[in-house]
């Protein structure tokens, strides 16, 4: 049976739009930073929900969509969280990263301690669902990693396009967070991004960043 098909018919924009909002797109997210230093100051359950509902608008494989979103304020957890996490990072930062691991993020300042985590109004954790079961059968999932990381990315930019500041957060093993945030086996830890205002006195590592052209090749060069 092929599937019901219906009209698909956006407007046409102009080039010359195109190209403007484009432009301002470009200047709007080369300004975005990952955050480390994040401002106590609330951020509205509701405007979380709207920007996690951008994000579930996002294409998966088979329409499945793989992953599940966990939006935590409470600050118990988020405390439970920030420890389990800097458990983990010593150990990697300790022994379990390799020096040229550690020589690469020497610029970027990071260390086992997140007292973002805690500081943060919010944590949002993306979990991949590999397989799920219905009606007690076991059903996988079509491209869990590619459909979790466009629906992280479209997380991400919603979060900036409304001001605010977020980091991709990766403690390393993360299984911590299916037990603290009660999740089954079959979800799997993914990204833990805290989102949130800035610090007053938030600084960033001063970066250079490698050029679009090092990363984009025109037909077959
Ligand atoms: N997960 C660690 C280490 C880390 C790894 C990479 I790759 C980064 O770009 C930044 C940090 C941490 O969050 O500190």
């Amino acid at each position: 049976m092929p599937a019901k098909m219906i009209p698909y018919r956006p407007t046409l924009p102009d080039p010359e739009w195109m190209q403007k909002r484009a432009d301002d797109l470009l200047s709007d997210m080369s300004q975005r930073r990952s955050c480390r230093y994040f401002s106590p100051k609330p951020v509205s359950r509701q405007l979380i929900e709207t920007l996690l509902a951008v994000a579930h608008t996002a294409p998966s494989g088979a329409n499945r969509k793989p992953w599940r979103f966990v939006a935590v304020d409470d600050e118990t957890l988020k405390r439970e969280v920030r420890l389990a996490a800097e458990e983990e990072e010593r150990l990697s930062y300790g022994h379990r990263m390799p020096q040229a691991w550690l020589d690469a993020l020497e610029p970027i300042g990071t260390g086992p301690e997140k007292p973002y985590l805690e500081i943060v109004p919010w944590l949002v954790v993306i979990f991949r669902i590999d397989w799920e079961t219905h009606d007690g059968a076991k059903q996988v999932n079509y491209y869990p990693s590619e459909s979790t990381g466009i629906a992280a990315g479209m997380f991400l930019n919603a979060c900036h396009q409304v001001g605010l500041a977020t980091l991709t957060h990766t403690p390393s093993p993360m299984t911590f967070l299916q037990t603290i945030l009660g999740r089954p086996v079959n979800e799997k830890p993914y990204l833990l991004i805290p989102v949130g205002y800035p610090a007053e006195d938030c600084t960033v590592p001063d970066l250079v960043k490698k050029p679009l052209k090092d990363a984009l090749q025109w037909n077959k060069s």
